[in-house]
């Protein structure tokens, strides 16, 4: 029977114990294949994984087919098909991005190099831990053997966030909704933008609001979300994460029929430095990414792409030493 192996890193963190009980119940794989799940963590993390496992094992999903717990880089990574990089250290209230930067590079260095010397060519990276863009990037830089379309960062929960947000403005099921992209970095500068965005069965919906809700409202509504969560719950967004790694994971095993965000790194005609994980908007099957080329970027959105674009190449410069 065909086995895929997920490797989940941060497993005995928060969004950890949501994904992995998302993924062993849903139906990502759509053929009748099991999946073997390897939990990475730090040593001191070990007992907590061996809960996280009991507790898998209490499950009894019938798409199981083994765990392995380990603190060991190549064990967790080698011969794995999908490798999601969730574990890191979060932002915690008044953290600044900045500072969480040069902490998390050093872990992405070192898997980077384990993953680049273990991995199968045809695995596919997902990373999620922050700052994700430049993360994937130094996971790029360290994995000269792996194409760089398998690596991808997670932008899924900004846009599952505007089409919420959306959605509720314009009183519209979300599943009506489509094209609705997020551009650039997974960061208060990421650029929602609604100027592509088509809502089945409904001429109007643009009489439904003007640009000033765009601007002051939408947007930074969007951007600010993962802060508007930390401010309420005190802690970073977990659950809505877990969920939106399970979409993008789907994704890239299943494709899309929507436009879809993720952070990538790729000459693009958009005039972006080809050199920091950028989110476009992308057309996804289940063996490419492409972007799609023939979105049109008025001035208004270029000005959003600059501030997001800068920031990455701010972000890269900062770690530099790293890659
Ligand atoms: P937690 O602090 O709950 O869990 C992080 C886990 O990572 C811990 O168990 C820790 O021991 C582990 N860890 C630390 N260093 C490690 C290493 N070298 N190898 C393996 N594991 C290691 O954080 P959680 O809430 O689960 O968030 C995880 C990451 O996701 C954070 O960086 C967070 O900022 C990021 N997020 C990214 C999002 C995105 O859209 N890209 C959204 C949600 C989330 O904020």
């Amino acid at each position: 029977m065909k086995k895929h192996t997920v490797t989940i890193t941060g497993a005995a963190g928060n969004i950890a114990y949501s994904l992995i009980f998302r993924i062993l119940s849903g139906n990502i794989f759509k053929d009748e294949s099991k999946i073997q799940i390897k939990l990475l963590d730090i040593p001191e993390a070990q007992e907590i994984l061996k809960g996280v496992k009991y507790e898998i094992e209490d499950c009894a999903f019938e798409r199981l087919d083994s765990i392995i717990i380990t603190s060991d880089y190549e064990t967790a990574f080698g011969d794995s098909d999908f490798i999601l990089l969730v574990g890191a250290k979060p932002r915690t209230k008044g953290m600044q991005r900045a500072d969480l930067l040069l902490d998390n590079a050093n872990i992405f260095k070192e898997q980077g190099k384990v993953i680049g010397q273990s991995c199968k060519k045809s695995s596919k990276v997902i990373v999620v831990g922050n700052p994700a863009n430049t993360n994937a990037l130094i996971i790029n830089k360290h994995t000269p053997n792996l194409p760089s379309e398998n690596i991808t960062s997670l932008m899924k929960l900004d846009q599952n966030r505007a089409k919420s947000i959306f959605s509720s403005k314009i009183k519209a099921p979300i599943e009506k909704i489509k094209k609705l992209i997020v551009w650039g970095n997974h960061s208060a500068t990421q650029y929602p933008d609604l100027s592509n965005v088509s809502v089945q069965d409904s001429n109007d919906f643009s009489s439904l609001y003007d640009s000033s809700w765009i601007s002051e409202t939408f947007i930074p509504r969007v951007q600010n979300r993962g802060a508007e969560i930390i401010e309420f719950r005190g802690k970073s967004s977990a659950a809505s994460a877990a969920s939106a790694v399970y979409d993008h994971l789907k994704i890239i095993v299943n494709g899309s029929k929507d436009w879809e965000s993720m952070g990538i790194i790729s000459n693009n005609p958009f005039n972006i430095s080809s050199e920091v994980f950028f989110s476009y908007p992308l057309h996804i099957t289940n063996d490419s990414i492409k972007i799609i080329d023939s979105v049109h970027v008025s001035e208004f959105s270029r000005n959003y792409l600059k501030q997001t674009e800068t920031e990455l190449i701010k972000e890269r410069d900062i770690i530099k030493d790293l890659l």
